[in-house]
């Protein structure tokens, strides 16, 4: 028995306001669409976040009623949780996914959290739930693993982030999750990541697209698309299969000092893509200069050959102040280089040692009577 894992579409995303970006997460999608038909799947996951916004635009609504016809065709039924992206927080508020209820389309939402595909595979899982109700999700994810016992593969589909994939804005730890399911399909970190997780493979299918430009290094590793998985073993198989329709990033850095042969450069690696304009992201860098005249020059020379071009602007300070560079920082010193009025920069540095030693009081009557003083 295999099936597809796929997810993080966010379609109806127009990045960077550009027409064409919105159309290349469609493109991706259907792409997708065609490549999982190729594979004449059982049934297909997709781990939420298959639109950017709660209310998408009818367009992006049209590409999956016109994929959920195509699987309905040949019975492949789709099992899907919402995303974060999918859902609007407001009380009662339903996902655009029950539009697509009689295409075939099983939405998994708390209180119908899960499906038996057949009398032996269980899919089961949860819609997105913030790091602030962890609890309660912890809490379905042990009703979820009562339940698994008693079917001979089980499949979990959740939309979070687990603490040892994303450490620092994470969701749910690696010891809530239940460890008696075959195949954890996740959503919500867009990279690709597979790891052997309890009796099972965990995946992150990651998302179909480069929604967000520090994405491109992992797709350049390990590609965009989906995953095929086949569970008819007793080891779970997670195959990646990559789609061609992802369009190029070009990050790179110029010096304003001797721009122009850089420019040159950079206008030769752009003609060298083939397909797709690459979107490109360029850092400046350079001491003192006109940002408008360098803006100007960059686009004159590069628009035309990339999708869109995103400056940032790095401008190198020569570093004037010595109280910075002495280990022994003189704060009064340094109060009163930075505020210009005397009386303000004794004020403050007055504050500074009442509140370096935590005399909030103190600092208060001095704020109080400064003030008083400056209204008479
Ligand atoms: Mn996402």
């Amino acid at each position: 028995m295999i099936f597809a894992h796929f997810s993080d579409c966010h379609l109806g995303y127009r990045q960077y306001n550009v027409d064409e970006r919105e159309n290349d997460f469609y493109e991706a999608f259907n792409e997708v669409v065609e490549r999982i038909l190729e594979e004449h799947v059982d049934f297909v996951i997709h781990s939420g976040d298959m639109f950017e916004y709660s209310r998408p635009p009818t367009k992006a609504l049209l590409v999956v009623k016109e994929a959920m016809r195509k699987f309905q065709e040949r019975g492949i039924p789709v099992y899907a949780v919402p995303g974060n992206h999918d859902i609007s927080m407001r009380r009662g508020a339903m996902p655009p996914h029950v539009l697509f209820k009689d295409y075939g389309m099983h939405l998994i939402s708390l209180k119908n959290c899960y499906y038996e595909h057949d009398d032996d595979v269980l899919i089961a899982g949860c819609p997105y739930i913030p790091r602030f109700y962890s609890r309660t999700l912890a809490e379905h994810l042990q009703i979820l693993a009562r339940i698994a016992e008693k079917y001979k593969k089980r499949i979990l589909i959740l939309h979070q982030a687990i603490d040892r994939y994303l450490p620092f804005d994470y969701q749910i730890k690696v010891s809530d999750l239940p460890k008696n399911f075959d195949y954890y399909a996740l959503g919500h970190v867009h990279l690709r990541i597979t790891d052997r997780f309890g009796r099972g493979t965990l995946g992150y299918a990651g998302s179909i697209e480069v929604w967000r430009v520090d994405e491109w290094y992992d797709f350049r590793r390990r590609g965009k698309g989906f995953y095929i998985v086949d569970i008819s073993g007793d080891e779970v198989e997670v195959h990646r299969i990559n789609i061609e329709s992802v369009r190029p990033h070009l990050i790179e850095e110029v010096n304003v000092e001797n721009m122009d042969g850089q420019l040159e450069a950079l206008l030769r690696k752009l003609r060298s893509f083939e397909g797709k304009k690459p979107v490109l992201h360029l850092l400046v860098k350079g001491k003192h200069y006109n940002i408008s005249l360098i803006h100007n020059k960059i686009l004159r020379k590069l628009s035309n050959h990339a999708l869109t071009v995103r400056i940032n602007y790095s401008i190198e300070e020569e570093r004037t102040s010595e109280v910075l560079r002495s280990d022994n920082i003189n704060v009064r010193d340094l109060l009163e280089k930075a505020i210009k009025s005397k009386e303000l920069a004794e004020l403050a540095y007055e504050l500074f040692c009442l509140l370096s030693r935590d005399e909030i009081e103190g600092a208060r009557k001095v704020i109080d009577d400064f003030y008083r003083r400056a209204s008479l």
